[in-house]
């Protein structure tokens, strides 16, 4: 069930990999949305390398699984998790929101190898998420779909909307991962419009729940497989986050969800990385 001291190690390593990445892209861009991006970061990394059945030599090919980033704006993590993947190389990720380049602000499906879809209007990537699973099981294929919905962005209600329906057609291969940091734009979540239970709102709309830290790789390791036994209702994997997570100066507040790191800033975030 749990991981090797070896495959422990790999994490550790990589979602430091992936934190520097962010901090670095953000600041050469000097733009960009780093504290969503830290706190998804161990979600993230362990879909893409242990759960998603995806190729990069071969991104569109047809049986993969899909995953839509719901909440688009972290792009950071996002591509970094691409390319570490190797769905492109690492040296692009210093093109972050060039205006000439492909690596958009927020994700564009219709350019980048391994995105299947654009998004950055809050709400929406679990629609999509359910579109794709309906066609799986339509088609009698395997492929699971899974989208990450930040927990400010729950308060927009088509959310709500794709949890009945993933429920009402029994989309068992629907995994939504929610990155749940407790903080939205520009104060917590529960100042603004609380989700208070929100294990018992995704139970009552008809979904198996499963509640871990979003920072323990094991823990999410576990949550992937036990949303691949789950018979019969969707999966939400809520995951207890904290926004800008690993860099110091960055955790647990809103002012760097949408703020690069100047060069000093950037300096003392990557001796934090070592
Ligand atoms: C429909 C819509 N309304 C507003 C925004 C602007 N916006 C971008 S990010 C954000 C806050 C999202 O908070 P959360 O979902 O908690 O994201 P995270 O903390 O994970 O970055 C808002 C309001 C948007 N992108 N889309």
């Amino acid at each position: 069930m749990g991981f090797s001291e070896e495959r422990k190690q790999f994490y550790s390593e990589l979602t430091k990999t992936i934190r520097r990445h962010i901090v670095k892209m953000t600041n050469h861009a000097g733009s960009g949305h780093p504290g969503g991006s830290l706190s998804a970061t161990e979600l993230m990394s362990v879909l893409f390398f242990e759960h998603l059945n995806v190729n990069p030599a071969d991104p569109d090919w047809d049986d993969r699984d899909c995953f839509f980033l719901s909440k688009g704006h972290c792009t950071p993590v996002y591509y970094s998790v691409l390319a570490e993947k190797g769905f492109f190389d690492t040296a692009e990720l210093m093109t972050f929101r060039d205006v000439d380049g492909r690596l958009h602000g927020h994700p564009c499906g219709e350019h980048i190898p391994g995105v299947d879809v654009s998004s950055g209007s809050l709400g929406q990537g679990l629609s999509v998420a359910n579109g794709v699973a309906m066609i799986a099981k339509l088609e009698g294929s395997s492929r699971r779909s899974y989208c990450m919905i930040g927990d400010g962005e729950l308060q927009e209600g088509q959310v709500w909307e794709a949890a009945m329906t993933a429920a009402h057609f029994q989309l068992d291969n629907v995994c939504a991962i929610i990155d749940w940091n407790k903080i939205q734009l520009d104060d917590f979540v529960e100042n603004i419009k609380g989700l208070k239970n929100l294990g018992d709102k995704f139970r009552s709309f008809g979904w198996h729940v499963v509640e871990i830290d979003g920072h323990d790789v094991e823990a999410v390791h576990e949550a992937f497989q036990e949303a691949k036994s789950t018979k019969g209702m969707p999966t939400a994997i809520l995951a207890h986050t904290i926004k800008g997570k690993g860099i110091s100066f960055m955790e647990n507040t809103h002012e760097w969800h949408g703020l690069a790191p100047n060069d000093e800033q950037l300096e003392i975030a990557l001796k934090e990385l070592v």
